[in-house]
């Protein structure tokens, strides 16, 4: 049997590091797996158990098990972390295991699962595991279905995973400080049939969102809606990990939502079905082609499609003010107003202040003195230049020669000729103007003097 220390060799993946939690209980606990990155760490095949396709979790990994008598055992340790949000920025979050979210449950439909949440926080929580199927009483409902667990102590959690679909995990005390400090994780129950709903490659997230004033770490916890980080994960573009696929993989991406508002998830250059919720999986009769799906707050979503087209497609939320990174959520607009060389001096003043618009230039080129640990709003470089983007944006990278299995980054897509946007270079003909005075008609597409080739329809013979 492989050891759990070597669980994630073999996979390329960065060694995780093992802590015994308490010195009296660490001859019965299952020892608590902590991680102390942000990297996407992939799973390799279950050890034991039944077989079931793991998952890929964006910026985490999953939670290595043990079997104790035919029952799958894990450890959740809730507790401060520090989380990178993208390289130059680090938040004071609570989570669990090191990092915030926590990593993702994965069991197989049928097993009998007992997990131990040692609360290592200053106040009390409790888990909730929702969407299961689950005794009342394993619910986590502090107050409502258990007492809550204390600093210091460690509860137990066990129930049959009954349905198979996708979950998520968060406290049910405190919550609106725990989830605004990141308190949340993911669950899959894969089928006991691996062939059920068998796709190619399997991404998970959850969104969420905090308000990290530039130059603090730790986010304003009594924030409802206007929070200035919006994660994929607890990660801003750049720092999310784009999704790397091989052409023509069926892909499903699952997403979660644990922010304040809803988010449509918009996708580039393919269309998908929503084809499961945390209610179950969508009967394929009932599903519709989308190239966006509003996630609504507490929802799951997992999305499908066909790998088919190569290239590097942008895949975010549809709200523009969420792929913005902190800086710059209440600036004034200054279109049409020249202010060349102001913003540097009212930066001085107010290192909030940026300039929209016309006579700003790009914003994401702006190289103006940000205050310590804050973002850019809009950063990232392509391979054309600043993307501009920030939050709740990344990337499904497509290609023809990635190797199954192979996660890697393939780099920047490589355009064959002629399927490239260019600069149009020759002559410019006369705008056609219409004024207002010139009567209904719609000017005419082209002066009567340019030459051009119409090809008609060609008549209705056989009709
Ligand atoms: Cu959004």
């Amino acid at each position: 049997m492989i050891s759990r220390r070597d669980f994630f060799k073999g996979a390329g993946a960065v060694a995780v590091s093992a802590t015994a939690v308490s010195r009296v209980g660490a001859a019965s606990l299952p020892e608590a797996m902590t991680i102390d990155h942000a990297k996407t760490l992939v799973p390799p095949p279950p050890p034991n158990g039944r077989h079931f396709n793991p998952v890929v979790t964006l910026n985490g990994w999953s939670l290595p098990w043990r079997v104790n008598n035919g029952v799958k055992e894990f450890h959740l340790v809730a507790e401060p972390v520090v989380r990178e949000l993208a390289p130059g920025m680090t938040a004071r979050l609570w989570g669990y295991n090191g990092q915030s979210p926590g990593p993702t449950i994965e069991v197989v439909e049928g097993d009998r699962v007992r997990i131990f949440v040692t609360n290592k926080l200053p106040e009390v929580t409790s888990v909730h595991w929702h969407g299961q199927r689950l005794p009342n009483g394993m619910d986590g409902v502090t107050g409502l279905t258990q007492p809550a667990i204390a600093p210091g102590k460690t509860f137990v959690y066990e129930f049959v995973a009954k349905r198979p679909g996708t979950f998520m995990y968060h406290p049910h005390a405190d919550e609106m400080t725990q989830i605004a400090m990141g308190m949340m994780g993911f669950w899959v129950t894969h089928p006991k049939d691996p062939a059920l709903h068998a796709v190619d490659r399997d991404f998970v997230f959850l969104l969420n969102a905090y308000d990290v004033e530039p130059g603090s770490y730790r986010p304003k916890v009594n924030t409802m809606l206007d929070f200035n980080l919006w994660t994929f994960n607890s990660r801003v573009f750049p720092g999310i990990d784009s999704m790397h696929v091989r052409q023509g993989d069926k892909v499903r991406v699952r997403v979660g939502n644990l922010t304040m508002t809803n988010h449509p998830i918009h996708m580039h250059g393919h269309e998908f079905e929503v084809t499961g919720t945390d209610g179950g999986w969508i009967p394929p009769t009932a599903r519709w082609p989308e190239v966006t799906t509003d996630i609504a707050v507490g929802q799951m979503r997992a999305i499908e499609f066909i790998a088919t087209d190569p290239g590097d497609w942008a895949f975010h939320c549809h709200k523009s003010h969420h792929t913005m990174n902190a800086m710059g959520h209440n600036v004034p607009t200054m279109i049409g107003v020249d202010h060349a060389g102001i913003a540097e001096k009212i930066n001085k003043i107010v290192p909030e202040y940026m300039v929209m618009g016309d006579k700003g230039g790009s914003m994401g080129g702006m190289e103006m003195p940000l205050p310590e640990n804050t973002l850019p709003m809009m950063t990232g470089e392509g391979p054309f230049g600043g993307v501009e983007m920030g939050g709740m944006f990344t990337m499904v990278k497509v290609r023809k020669d990635q190797k199954r299995g192979d996660y890697s980054n393939p780099g920047w897509y490589q355009h064959p000729a002629g399927s490239l946007a260019y600069e149009w270079t020759g002559a410019m003909p006369e705008p056609q103007r219409s004024s207002s005075a010139g009567g209904e008609a719609m000017p005419m597409a082209q002066k009567p003097d340019v030459e051009v080739t119409v090809r008609k329809p060609t008549g209705h013979s056989g009709h």
